[in-house]
C-alpha cells in the first residue's frame, strides 16, 4: 500500500486514464501486430504505466523528454496524438516521425520528444547535450531521460552520469528498472543490483521509487525536477518496475519463472490506483465506464487516422537521406 496521500479526486481521474490509455492504446497494438497492419520490433509498456504517467506531470511543456524504444507510453502521455502514434506504428506519413521510425522512433519536436531510442543508453548522452544547451541559454528547463536497467550496463551511462555531475546539469535521470535485460536478469550482469547505490557514487541525489505506485512515482519526480531546475544538479531514481509482457514481439519469454509474473501482477499499476481510488470513494462505477468509454473512443479515431494516412510514394524514399554528393 502506497503512503504516498491520494491527490484531488480530478488529478487522480487524470493519472488513471493516462494509465488506462497506453494499457488499452498497447492491448491494440498487439491485435494490430497479429493482423500485419503493424511490423517490425515492438516493446511494450504494459505493467510500467505509472512511471510513464507519474513523471510526465512532474515536467513541464518547455521541458525535455529522450525515451528508448519501449516508449509508445512515453509518447501518449507527453501529448502527442493517440493518431500521428498509431499512423507512425503504421508505417504512414501521417505519422509523427513520418512513417520512417516506427515503434521504436517516435519523436515530436513540437512537446520535445526526442525519440524512441533504439540504442540502449544511446539516450543518456543526446539528454545531456539537451540540458547543456538549455543551461548555456540560460533557460531553467529540464531534460527527463528514460532507460533501463540495462543501460546502466553500458559505458554511455556512467560517462553521461560523471558530466552530468560535474557540470551541474539539469537532468532526470530515470531508471526504469524492470528486472531484466531481453532474457538476462539483472543479477546476470549487474556487479551492484542497488542501482541508486551505484547512481549515487557520482555525486547526484539518487533515490529508488516504487515504479507500480503513480503517486509515488509522481511525488518523487516533482522533488526530483526542482532540485534539477533549481538546485542545478543531475537526479537519478531508480523506479522499481516489471513488465507484463515479453520483451519485444518476437521473445517467447523463457527466462522468466511464471509465478514471478503473477506476483507482480498482484501489483498492477491500474488496478492498484483504482483500488485506492474506490476506496475514498473518490472513483465510482461509473466514472470506470466512463473513461474506459473515452479512452476506446479516443483509440478507434487512432486507428481510423492510420488507416487513412497514406503510404510514402517510392520516389520519396531517398527525401531525407544523406550521402555525399546527395541533392538536399
Ligand atoms: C548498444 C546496444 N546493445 C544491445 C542492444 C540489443 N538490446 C535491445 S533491448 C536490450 C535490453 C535492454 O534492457 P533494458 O535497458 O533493461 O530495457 P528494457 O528492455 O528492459 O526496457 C538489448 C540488449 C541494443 N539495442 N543496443
Ligand atoms: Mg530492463
Amino acid at each position: 500500500m502506497s503512503v504516498a496521500p491520494l491527490p484531488e479526486r480530478e488529478h487522480g481521474l487524470h493519472l488513471l486514464r493516462q494509465m488506462l490509455l497506453v494499457r488499452r492504446f498497447e492491448e491494440k497494438c498487439v491485435e494490430l501486430y497479429s493482423a500485419a497492419k503493424i511490423r517490425g520490433f515492438m516493446h511494450l509498456y504494459i505493467g510500467e504505466e505509472a512511471v510513464a504517467a507519474g513523471v510526465m506531470e512532474a515536467i513541464e511543456p518547455e521541458d525535455a523528454v529522450v525515451a528508448t524504444y519501449r516508449e509508445h507510453g512515453h509518447a501518449l502521455v507527453r501529448g502527442i496524438s493517440a493518431g500521428a502514434i498509431m499512423a507512425e506504428m503504421y508505417g504512414k506519413v501521417e505519422g509523427c516521425s513520418r512513417g520512417r521510425g516506427g515503434s521504436m522512433h517516435l519523436f515530436d519536436a513540437a512537446t520535445r520528444f526526442y525519440g524512441g531510442n533504439a540504442i540502449v543508453g544511446g539516450g543518456l548522452p543526446l539528454a545531456l547535450g539537451l540540458a547543456l544547451a538549455d543551461k548555456r541559454a540560460g533557460r531553467e528547463r529540464v531534460t527527463a531521460c528514460f532507460f533501463g536497467d540495462g543501460a546502466v550496463a553500458e559505458g554511455e551511462f556512467h560517462e553521461s552520469m560523471n558530466l552530468a555531475a560535474l557540470w551541474g546539469l539539469p537532468v532526470l535521470f530515470l531508471c526504469e528498472n524492470n528486472l531484466y535485460a531481453m532474457g538476462t536478469a539483472i543479477g546476470r550482469y549487474e556487479s551492484e543490483t542497488d542501482l541508486a547505490l551505484k547512481a549515487a557514487s557520482y555525486e547526484m541525489p539518487a533515490w529508488a521509487v516504487d515504479g507500480m505506485d503513480v503517486i509515488a512515482v509522481e511525488a518523487a519526480a516533482r522533488k526530483a525536477a526542482a532540485e534539477a531546475r533549481l538546485g542545478g544538479t543531475p537526479c537519478f531514481l531508480e523506479l522499481r518496475t516489471y513488465r507484463f509482457r515479453a520483451h519485444s514481439m518476437y521473445d517467447p519469454d523463457l527466462y522468466r519463472p511464471k509465478e514471478e509474473i503473477e506476483r507482480w501482477k498482484q501489483h498492477d499499476p491500474i488496478a492498484a490506483l483504482s483500488e485506492r481510488l474506490e476506496a475514498a470513494g473518490l472513483l465510482s462505477a461509473e466514472d470506470s465506464a466512463e473513461i474506459e468509454r473515452a479512452v476506446a473512443e479516443e483509440i478507434e479515431a487512432a486507428i481510423a487516422f492510420a488507416e487513412a494516412g497514406t503510404l510514402e510514394p517510392v520516389e520519396d524514399l531517398k527525401r531525407f537521406v544523406y550521402w555525399e554528393g546527395a541533392e538536399i
